[in-house]
């Protein structure tokens, strides 16, 4: 499928999309958002997509939401429209795991498309911030949430309130980040991740994702329940099977995600 806003390349059974709107730094509007649902839809249907992969380019992952789309809207516009929920909604229906890659700015809009994610892998030269206030607005796509739970209430309220940017070193220790590598290592990195990934039974894989998940969803004592009775019902697969006796007999698993 052609795309106008996002480039989409599959290999090795990792589906790599590239935003793309140079001009202005990958602005995500509404047409960018909806290809990217799509794209990500299409992956989780493909038998030959095992892990998807979101990045930018070097200078901006995402400079936030398109600020020129925004500008006249109404409040009606916006909240008849339900403006971004769908999309948001596209993305976090997605069952294969999603690495983002972030390399330069992600603000606003790119910040939280990063935290929607299952985890970041940054480049030393990104940026993250939730810079809305400097606009007169407010994050409204988890950047006081999603960002709060990952970062903690102290660092959340400051880039909030401030919209200071955060560098990459400080994002890691955070939180936010799972590893900082080198700006001309990044894809490579994040790439070997992907194709880690890809190797294991898409059984485990998916299951853990939403394992994670639950875990900012529901009390612990909930959570914790929704996790064991998940990893009882592994003992029905053969990938259980496999992987066990795998280890036992010191060799690689085939698995079949079965
Ligand atoms: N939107 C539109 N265009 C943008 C943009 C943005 N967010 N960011 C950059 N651009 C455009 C610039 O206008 C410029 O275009 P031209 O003037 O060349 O036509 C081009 O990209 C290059 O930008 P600069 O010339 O500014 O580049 P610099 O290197 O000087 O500065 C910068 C880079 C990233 C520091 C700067 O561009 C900047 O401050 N950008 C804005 C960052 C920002 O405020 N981001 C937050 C946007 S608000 C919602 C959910 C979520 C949201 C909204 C609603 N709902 C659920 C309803 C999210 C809101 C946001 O993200």
């Amino acid at each position: 499928m052609a795309y106008d806003n996002i480039i989409v390349d599959v290999e090795d059974h990792v589906c790599t999309i590239k935003l793309n709107r140079p001009d202005a730094l990958n602005a995500l509007n509404i047409e960018l958002l909806r290809e990217l649902g799509k794209a990500l839809a299409e992956g989780q249907k493909n038998d030959k997509v095992r892990c998807f992969i979101i990045t930018g380019s070097e200078k901006a992952f995402a400079a936030g939401a398109d600020i020129k789309m925004m500008s006249e809207k109404s409040f009606t516009d916006v909240f008849s429209g339900d403006l971004f929920t769908p999309e948001e909604a596209a993305i976090m229906r997605i069952r294969k795991p999603i690495i983002a890659a972030v390399s330069g700015y992600a603000l606003g809009g790119g910040c939280e498309l990063a935290m929607m994610c299952d985890f970041i892998i940054a480049s030393d030269t990104a940026k993250f911030g939730q810079p809305e206030v400097n606009l007169g607005v407010m994050a409204g796509m988890g950047g006081t949430q999603r960002l709060t739970r990952l970062v903690g209430r102290a660092k959340s309220m400051d880039m909030n309130l401030t919209g200071r940017f955060m560098e990459a070193e400080e994002a890691e220790r955070a939180g936010l980040v799972s590893r900082v590598v080198p700006c001309k290592k990044l894809m490579d990195e994040a790439t070997a991740a992907a194709k880690k990934i890809a190797e294991k039974s898409m059984i485990s894989v998916m299951a853990i994702k939403e394992s994670v998940h639950r875990s900012d969803q529901m009390p612990l004592s909930e959570a914790i329940l929704f996790e064991r009775r998940v990893f009882h019902s592994m003992f029905a697969a053969e990938d259980q099977k496999e992987g066990m006796a795998a280890f036992i007999e010191k060799r690689e698993p085939q698995f079949r995600d079965r």
